[in-house]
């Protein structure tokens, strides 16, 4: 049994795009998932996040959801052009008030919200503009971080700048799967390197306005194993982490890019430009790093594969619905080389969770073994992180409701809680009710 401290923050986490739905309501502008979404061929069935889990209209309920699980936290996304239809100017207030309503019933409800700024819907009218290619657009988001958290400010305990920039450079700007589907390898860089210099900016906007607020970034890492003891495959294995993670870490803790991936991108003539002062504003300090872990890649060497000689190999094990290993020990591997190398004030896992297919039974529950089984086996892990000193200080189950799962639609479902998504009724599953107990007791069986 694992027994975490008593003022550990359990919570669950959404994006807007994924949950929200009333995608033009209240004078919101059109996002790049809008205009992604709206592009036929982009996503699985032609599905769209217009709906999505109504949360707009709904979110009383799934506040109440919340507090049934007995969720200390609650982390969700900010849609920017809800609340700058144009991505900058004038706020669009009804857009605000949602947010400001949503953090009232959450702080009734004795949750703490978490808003993340950026999970990824950047106004079309920016995109429009250049997108995250403009260094404008880092403008944008700081003006956007200060309208936001001026407004929030006085009752949002923790801030999140970013969700995953290397999602956004590279699914969005090099393989085109992710809105606003580009491919090309140079933009995903400078793409990388302007997330991360308006995240510098935005920390700084938010702390003037949020004095007594924490406030970090989140970054997705999906560490790599050696796929033997041989060397070569050790240092295809790191050089593919330096790529994935260190490229991210490194700058955020002061160490600038890691030098051998930079040269092997200057060499392919991709690597992005950096302005006098951007690796300083880059590594600002922040109160806590959000980590997003769900599954790990095993790596060899291979000289032949670009650029960074390494290739992914396969492994026997279990897979999710989305086809990801099931590996728990990785999340251990993950959070203590973060804190071995950057020392971060503190970490949080800000995702972890996994797409299964439900059954639901003929009583209506939904046994969903597998993911309760997946929650324990990372919990356990995190725990013996944990009691090795790490600080980790809170974990958000990836997700609360069952959502809009980007290019995949609607049929992957990571949810603790089902959503019917003809309905839009809400059923705890046996995972979510088996999360009450463990946020109940702090124990772990
Ligand atoms: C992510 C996103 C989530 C995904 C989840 C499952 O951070 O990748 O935050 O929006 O839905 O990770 O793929």
């Amino acid at each position: 049994m694992a027994t975490f401290p008593a003022d550990f923050l359990w919570g669950a986490a959404t994006a807007a795009y994924q949950i929200e739905g009333a995608w033009q309501e209240d004078g919101k502008g059109p996002s790049i998932w809008d205009t992604f979404s709206h592009t036929p061929g982009n996503i699985a069935r032609g599905e769209t996040g217009d709906v999505a889990c109504d949360h707009y209209h709904r979110w009383t309920d799934d506040i109440a959801l919340m507090r049934d699980l007995g969720l200390r936290a609650y982390r969700f996304s900010v849609s920017w052009p809800r609340v700058l239809p144009e991505g900058t100017g004038h706020a669009n207030e009804p857009g605000l008030d949602f947010y400001d309503r949503l953090i009232d019933g959450l702080l009734a409800a004795d949750i703490a919200p978490v808003a993340t700024l950026f999970h990824w819907d950047l106004p079309q009218a920016l995109q429009d503009l250049g997108g995250w290619r403009a260094r404008e657009t880092i403008d944008a988001f700081v003006a956007y971080a200060d309208i936001v958290s001026r407004r929030l400010g006085d009752r949002v305990p923790m801030w999140i700048t970013h969700n995953e920039p290397s999602v956004v450079a590279i699914d969005g700007h090099v393989v085109g799967e992710h809105a606003p589907g580009l491919r090309d390898p140079a933009l995903g860089l400078q793409v990388a390197h302007h997330l991360l210099v308006s995240h510098g900016l935005a920390v700084q906007v938010i702390r003037a306005n949020a004095p007594a607020a924490e406030i970090g970034i989140t970054i997705n890492v999906w560490p790599q194993r050696a796929a033997s003891d041989a060397p070569q495959d050790a240092a295809a294995a790191e050089r593919q982490y330096a790529a994935d993670a260190g490229w991210y870490l490194d700058p955020l803790y002061g160490n600038g890019y890691p030098e051998e991936i930079w040269n092997l991108y200057a060499s392919a003539g991709i690597a992005p430009a950096v302005a006098d002062g951007d690796l300083e504003t880059i590594a600002v300090p922040t109160d806590f790093l959000g980590l997003n872990y769900y599954s790990r890649s095993l790596v060899r060497a291979d000289p032949s594969a670009e650029p960074f000689g390494a290739v992914a190999v396969d492994e026997p094990g279990e897979y999710t619905d989305v086809g990801w290993l099931v590996i728990p020990d990785g999340l251990y591997d993950l959070l203590t080389r973060v804190w071995r190398d950057h020392r971060p004030q503190a970490i949080y896992v800000t995702e972890n969770g996994a797409a299964f297919t439900d059954v639901v039974a003929a009583d209506g529950s939904i046994h969903d073994g597998r993911r309760l089984a997946y929650l324990r086996e990372h919990f356990h892990a995190a725990h013996r992180a944990l009691a090795e000193g790490v600080p980790l200080r809170g974990y958000f189950v990836w997700s609360l409701l069952d959502n809009f799962e980007w290019a995949e639609g609607y049929d992957k479902r990571f949810g603790i809680v089902r959503v019917d998504f003809d309905t839009l009724e809400r059923t705890v599953k046996d995972s979510g009710r088996w999360y009450r107990d463990v946020i109940a007791t702090g124990e772990v069986q």
